[in-house]
């Protein structure tokens, strides 16, 4: 069975283009006026970090931050948007330096644990059960800093607390091997399905995967998908692009190795992705380079990839390819990939 593909990303993904060593380039750009770029270029789903939704939430009361997150609601049912996750953003403020479910101080995973309930109130003002936990801090820069296995215990609880919070929810976690930390201790979609294994509701957490994330991990990103696939915990997909071994560049999807792309379409539409209702998302970034008025082309530029591989996918000759692999005649099927990539014939 095909895949049936919705695309979302989040509006993170519009960018000022500030990174590390310099400052924004590009005008900041409301998100109201986002949310009108997403019909535009294709797009009919929104992913959240919950302060997206409600940038002041820390002040508020819980009863208030529901309040504004119903106000997003109505703004996207006006733009015909749908809500696809949300994600409790647990890197910025001053209670998650040392980490937030993992941080040495229990004050500081008090507030962590905290501010994931409002997220699950987001979530459901915005119509989403969905939750992505992005890990960001729970590592290290300094191995002794932390006891890696108390470490994956606090993970587990924090998850189990969120479970029993609200009955409804499920968790993608998003597995990244490091970057803001030297080690992070949930780096591969193994970590994570083994992480949901061991709490009170396996059967509501998943995975997130990121293509740069898994080379960033050394690994494949299609292979990554499959195996979470094959465990039925391929809750949504982050899809980009990335340079090899380097910090997370975020690139439009299929900019770097058209193969390794056209591997994870292929592998989404054989196992109709989408038929439970999950979207493609994407997870890019504009260069800093890119002028203002051109800073939204690595999100159509990424769509239309995908959708020009997922044609490439299905004009596949897959009786071709299986005899290929029947005389075990890898070369063959290698050249037959490639000759198709670059358009030759043979
Ligand atoms: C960062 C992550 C982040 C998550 C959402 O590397 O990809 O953007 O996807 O919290
Ligand atoms: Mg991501």
């Amino acid at each position: 069975m095909a895949g049936t593909f919705r695309f979302s990303f989040g509006p993170w993904n519009i960018h000022e283009g500030a990174d590390p060593f310099g400052p924004p380039v590009r005008e900041s750009i409301a998100f109201g006026k986002k949310l009108e770029e997403y019909k535009k270029l294709g797009f009919d789903a929104v992913q959240f970090h919950d302060d997206d939704a409600v940038p002041n939430m820390n002040d508020l009361s819980s009863e208030e931050v529901t309040r504004e997150a119903d106000a997003v609601r109505k703004k996207l049912d006006g733009h015909g948007l749908a809500a696809e996750f949300v994600a409790p953003r647990l890197w910025e403020d001053p209670r998650t330096i040392d980490g937030a479910y993992t941080a040495n101080d229990a004050a500081c995973r008090e507030y962590a644990r905290e501010r994931s309930r409002r997220a699950i109130d987001i979530a459901n003002a915005l119509d989403t059960r969905l939750i992505v936990l992005w890990l960001a801090r729970e590592g290290t820069y300094v191995r002794e800093a932390k006891d890696s296995k108390v470490a994956a215990d606090r993970l587990v609880e924090a998850v189990n607390d969120m479970l029993e919070y609200d009955k409804n929810i499920r968790i993608a976690i998003e597995p990244k091997p490091n970057e803001p930390m030297d080690h992070a201790y949930i780096p591969t979609t193994g970590h994570a399905l083994a992480l949901a294994s061991r709490t009170v509701d396996p059967g509501r957490v998943g995975v997130n995967i990121e293509s740069a994330h898994a080379i960033l991990a050394g690994l494949d990103p299609s292979d990554e998908m499959g195996f979470a696939l094959s465990f039925g915990k391929l809750y949504t997909v982050h899809l980009n692009d990335q340079n090899g071994l380097k910090f997370d560049e975020d690139k439009t999807f299929g900019a770097v190795d058209l193969r390794r792309a056209l591997n994870q379409v292929r592998l989404l539409d054989r196992y109709n992705y989408g038929g439970n209702g999950e979207w493609v998302g994407l997870d890019v970034k504009a260069m800093r380079t890119q002028k203002a008025d051109v800073a939204t082309k690595h999100l159509s530029n990424s769509r239309e990839n995908f959708l020009a591989l997922l044609e490439i996918s299905r004009s596949l000759d897959d009786k071709r390819i299986e005899a290929f692999v029947a005389e075990r005649n890898y070369e063959e099927l290698e050249r037959y990939i490639v000759n198709v990539l670059i358009g030759r014939k043979g």
